[in-house]
């Protein structure tokens, strides 16, 4: 059954001349079958330099928009389009709009976990890869930081910059807490803390490592230690494993799975081939401004 749909996702993918980009959260068997796999700032990027007519996005909404604003003449497919994302959605424009009143001087920074009218908005994007670059190639004035409250507190006390806050914050990453990580430290008192910087403030400040999620690979590249613990979404731990299959790799609770990532399935991603749908459309004049920020946050790969 399922050798039977990954034969016939390849062959429309040729057909369509059709690439598969999945993110590291996604479920392992359609990390399997994508072409590249990655987090948002690396995905972004192969969108603009992979040579294809269609790019089946799997991942969440955000993901798929930036894959269109940065390549228009390409079809972006996403197979589930109800894979939304609760952060992103914690800031709108009317909130990002009060902000910019309330600080008139100001420079906004969105992350890219934001909608495409957020992005048109802001002065320039990033990911949790750029954050602390992009905020310290900025000079002199205040910076308004949507939507992650965790991302933006930890990139203020790293950068020492002046960043207003919104208050946003990823349920998923929320439910990792330091009990969890000290009650697995007690245990293995060896292994290598990484959290993603969606965490809480006291389980970053708890961590050897705050990265995100292609800066984890490299962490674990570059120590001889043998355990880690991995503090995001429990879909990395499946690239970790397969990468370092001589390490291993510990989440500090069962329970921080994104459900948004988890609904793209291998069937969803052949009836998305089958049918060209659902396509990602923005209106042009968003997609335009939005455009300016992702290129300003490429410019800080
Ligand atoms: O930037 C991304 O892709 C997210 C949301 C997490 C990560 O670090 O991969």
């Amino acid at each position: 059954m399922k050798d039977k749909l990954i034969e016939q996702i390849v062959k429309l993918k040729k057909d369509r001349n059709a690439v598969i980009l999945a993110h590291n959260y996604q479920l392992p068997e359609v990390q399997e079958i994508a072409d590249a796999t990655g987090d948002s700032l690396e995905l972004a990027r192969k969108a603009t330099q992979i040579d294809c007519d269609v790019i089946v996005f799997c991942g969440v909404s955000f993901m798929g928009e930036t894959a269109h604003i940065l390549s228009p003449k390409k079809t972006v497919l996403l197979p589930e389009p109800s894979a939304g994302c609760p952060l992103a959605d914690m800031v709108d424009l009317e909130d990002l709009h009060t902000m910019k009143e309330e600080h008139p001087d100001s420079i906004t920074i969105c992350y890219v976990n934001s909608s495409a009218e957020v992005k048109a908005e802001s002065d320039i994007c990033c990911t949790s890869a750029n954050a602390v670059k992009v905020v310290q190639s900025l000079n002199g004035k205040p910076i308004i930081f949507v939507p992650c409250r965790h991302l933006g507190g930890y990139v203020k006390r790293v950068t020492g910059k002046d960043l207003i806050l919104a208050r946003g914050f990823c349920p998923t990453h929320h439910r990792i807490s330091t009990n969890q990580i000290e009650a697995l430290k007690e245990k293995m008192p060896d292994a290598v803390v990484m959290v993603h910087p969606e965490c809480k403030t006291d389980v970053i400040e708890a961590a050897d490592h705050v990265c995100s999620t292609s800066q984890m690979f490299r962490v674990v590249e570059q120590t001889t230690a043998k355990r880690f613990i991995v503090g995001t979404e429990l879909g990395m731990l499946y690239p970790l494993k397969k990468k370092f299959p001589d390490r291993e790799f510990f989440p500090p609770s069962d329970d921080c799975v994104c459900p948004n990532m988890k609904k793209t399935t291998l069937e969803k991603v052949l009836r998305s081939l089958e049918t060209m749908e659902h396509r990602v459309e923005l209106d042009s004049d968003v997609r335009r401004r939005a455009l300016r920020s992702l290129e300003r946050m490429l410019e800080h790969a």
